[in-house]
């Protein structure tokens, strides 16, 4: 394609020399004096970046794991008359010596990515500093995911996007920005696939097409063009490479994986206890309720409105008998107020943020103007930490809800910080430009350490708004502030699946949407969708009609129930999950078109995911839905609701009722089950059931256990199960292999047993037929290995 060079842009010109400034990072320098910086990560990751003026910018990011150790790489460099080359064992780098302008390519030779007009930048005169630009050649066809929240479909190819976090009330599809700001995208073309994650915390902007057709771009309005390249052969591998470079989160108390009920507001105090008693009376699982913003005196956040609230200690602890943990809101905005006692700590800690002339800068939210703190000043996490103590240690609150903090201003029309605003960043003093996309994860991170420094030896919750490429090490999301309607439905879904495969799996939306009140057939599709996504709450903005689980009418609190049951019976398999995601980076939510990459039907697809190893979800998204096509990849599934065997690579069709949403499961998984609680270790279970899935031949699974609740793990006490399926036509064997010293609460399993194609020999003392129809198999929970054979064996 031809290049169009515009008046203003400048390159890096032609190779002068190389300089290796340590084993794994080599200085490529022009002949104009830019500096190409190489360095690499691992096998699958090489990191890229340029100084225009010969001196790089202190390496620092806030998106990094500073906890990962990358293992030595070996590394082969070719210096030949045209051409430089980094070889490791996956991925080539080539470099052209008459432009500097790199290409990547596998170890077989096949060129994975190029650059067009390569890197280039325009000058800042109004601010200093530069434009930094990337564009790289776009092969027909190639497909574009990631992004974080971004609200359209899930191919992004042929689209421009902001990442500039702003609070959008009630966005709709395509909106962009919105809340959350993850500059890495995944690429998919020719059966090749790689990451790109552009480590740059200014506003910048990703075109995949949309400028001009064939290239894809990138650029920030200041800052170095710093981005890591990221190759391996699938797209689930490459958010995992991803995921290494930004971070995992610990595990969450098991408590956080179950429902959370949530309104703007519950209050006073006595209704708070109603709606709990009600989930209790109507036996509708539930583990947490949520306070917003009104449980405050005045919207001062660390207080508490006495009428409302007169013992919130007492409270909090009546609810946790009762099952149910307490989550509240504190926003980043501290009402200027000299009688307010975290304000007046504030200014005399000089914590908040101050325009670039001196004064302190103050916005309006909801108490009026306010100050707030430089949460990039780690001075000023520690203060914002330690004023979590009376919540936490003393008042026994659980978890902590962090909104508007984009941060989100109210009555001006940039909807945020005015741009010179200053910040600490760390020791890197820089402008609210800089600062804007990490604002909103500093001050989860300093919530999580105030949450977990004050409830240890208990894991803490936190749940943010706003996040930049890294915030899973801290804490959950939200998508921010939806609308009940079926559009939003489909949203949520591609919201949650492109969260998870941009290292954030920690994701949940307002079930039934926060604006307007869903119709009882859109709550319970809702529901039944959400029961799958790692975080489960319903919210909703409380001034329409009520959104509890009972809001929508009988038969609907029936099917709502149910699915609120499914979830709380899935749980070790979701804390397998998340497991698994902490492990490997592995994401949580799997779309299809990433796990069966090399599948081109598969790709095609954007509804069905998978959560974990072997369930396959296929949301029922329009009203009245009677029948769904559902695309089922290779291996076989089972259809939950009939045990009907299907084989997959093929398009089938599911008539569908309102009380199911279409589940499938893969032959020769052992999907682990918790007797059915009214909230996360109600009583000790009694057993873990197994539900066993045959297939002729083999499969592998996993499952995760602990106490929930504590950091014994670190210990070795946690309990992992390796369990194996082998089937033959007329036997099916389940080997285990355990390991760890977590002593589970129950002595017995009971295996069950689905879509045998033998009739069991029922002689076998263990061996009992449900009601079902299928065989239980009980035995000891550290059991090695149980067979059943056909009674003609
Ligand atoms: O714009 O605290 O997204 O979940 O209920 C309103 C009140 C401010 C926005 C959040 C929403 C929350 C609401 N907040």
């Amino acid at each position: 394609s031809k290049e169009d060079i515009k008046a203003g842009e400048f390159f890096p010109g032609a190779f002068d020399k190389i300089l290796s400034t340590k084993e794994d990072t080599w200085d490529i320098l022009s002949d104009s004096g830019v500096t190409l910086r190489i360095s690499v990560l691992s096998d699958h990751i090489m990191r890229v970046r340029y100084a225009c003026t010969a001196v790089f910018e202190d390496d620092f990011s806030y998106a990094i794991d500073p906890y990962r150790k990358w293992p030595d790489v070996e590394l082969h460099m070719v210096d030949d008359d045209q051409e430089l080359w980094f070889k490791t064992k996956h991925l080539h780098c080539k470099i052209s010596k008459t432009d500097l302008k790199l290409s990547f390519y596998t170890a077989q030779d096949e060129l994975i990515n190029e650059e067009e007009k390569g890197f280039h930048w325009e000058e800042d005169h109004l601010h200093g500093g530069q434009i930094v630009q990337m564009t790289k050649k776009s092969p027909k066809g190639e497909r574009f995911y990631g992004l974080g929240d971004k609200s359209g479909d899930f191919d992004l190819a042929g689209k421009r996007f902001t990442i500039w976090g702003t609070d959008e009330f009630g966005f709709h599809k395509d909106q962009d920005p919105l809340y959350k700001n993850i500059p890495f995208y995944i690429a998919v073309h020719d059966r090749l696939c790689y990451g790109v994650f552009f480590d740059n915390s200014f506003k910048s902007y990703f075109d995949f097409g949309s400028e001009r057709t064939g290239v894809s771009s990138f650029w920030a309005d200041g800052g170095e063009m710093n981005y890591y390249f990221i190759y391996d052969q699938n797209p689930i591998k490459i958010v995992e490479h991803y995921t290494a470079i930004t971070g995992v989160p610990e595990l969450p108390p098991l408590w956080a994986l179950g429902y959370h009920q949530c309104k703007w507001s519950y209050y006073p105090e006595a209704q708070v206890r109603e709606i709990a008693a009600r989930f209790r009376a109507l036996r509708i699982p539930c583990d947490a309720i949520y306070l917003d913003i009104d449980y405050m005196d005045g919207f001062r956040c660390f207080t508490w409105d006495e009428k409302k609230f007169p013992n919130p200690k007492k409270m909090i602890q009546d609810l946790e008998t009762e099952g149910f943990k307490t989550v509240v809101m504190i926003d980043p905005g501290i009402k200027v107020d000299t009688e307010y006692e975290v304000y007046m700590s504030g200014i005399q800690h000089d914590v908040f943020c101050r325009r670039t002339d001196g004064p302190l800068y103050a916005g309006k939210v909801w108490p009026g103007d306010c100050h707030f703190p430089d949460f990039t000043d780690p001075k000023v996490r520690s203060w914002w930490a330690a004023l979590y103590r009376e919540l936490i240690a003393d008042y026994g609150v659980h978890g902590v809800w962090n909104d508007m903090n984009e941060p989100a201003i109210l009555d001006v029309p940039t909807k945020t910080f005015p741009l010179d605003v200053r910040h600490n960043y760390d020791g890197h003093p820089c402008s609210h430009r800089k600062a804007h996309n990490i604002y909103g994860m500093q001050m989860a991170r300093a919530t999580y350490h105030g949450v977990k420094h004050f409830g240890h030896p208990k894991r803490p919750f936190v749940i943010t708004r706003s996040l930049y490429a890294g915030t899973q090490r801290y804490c959950s999301a939200w998508t921010g502030d939806n609308i009940a309607t079926w559009e939003h439905l489909s949203i949520a879904n591609l919201q949650c699946q492109r969260m998870s495969i941009s290292g954030f799996s920690f994701i949940g939306t307002d079930i039934g949407g926060f604006i307007d009140t869903p119709e009882p057939e859109l709550y319970v599709r809702y529901m039944q969708l959400a029961v799958f996504h790692p975080f489960f709450r319903t919210h909703s903005s409380g001034d329409h009609g009520d959104q509890e689980p009972w809001s929508f009418g009988k038969e609907a609190t029936k099917h709502v129930r149910f699915a609120i049951e499914l979830r709380y019976r899935l749980l070790p398999y979701i804390y397998t999950t998340f497991y698994q995601y902490i492990r490997r980076g592995t994401p949580m939510l799997r779309p299809l078109s990433f796990v069966y990459f090399d599948d081109p039907n598969a790709s095609l697809r954007q509804n069905e995911f998978l959560l974990g190893d072997h369930l396959l979800i296929a949301p029922i998204l329009k009203k009245e839905t009677k029948k769904l096509e559902v695309y089922l990849p290779k291996g076989d599934w089972y259809y939950l609701w009939s045990e009907e065997r299907f084989s997959g690579k093929q398009l089938i069709h599911i008539k569908c009722s309102l009380d199911r949403l279409p589940l499938f499961v893969k032959a020769g998984a052992v999907i682990p089950i918790y007797p059915l609680m009214q909230y996360v270790a109600e009583k000790a279970a009694d057993c873990l059931y197994l539900h066993v899935f045959y297939t002729e031949g083999k499969e592998n699974s996993y499952i995760y256990e602990d106490q929930g609740e504590n950091y014994d793990y670190e210990q070795g006490l946690f309990l992992e199960r390796h369990i194996s399926v082998s089937g033959t036509k007329s036997s099916i064997s389940i080997t285990q292999y355990r390991r760890g010293r977590y002593q589970p609460p129950y002595d017995v399993i009971k295996i069950i047993l689905h879509g045998l194609p033998f009739k069991a020999n029922p002689t076998q003392k263990a061996l009992r037929l449900l009601d079902s129809g299928l065989w239980e198999y009980s035995v000891d929970q550290d059991f090695e290995e149980v067979t059943v054979e056909s009674i003609d064996h």
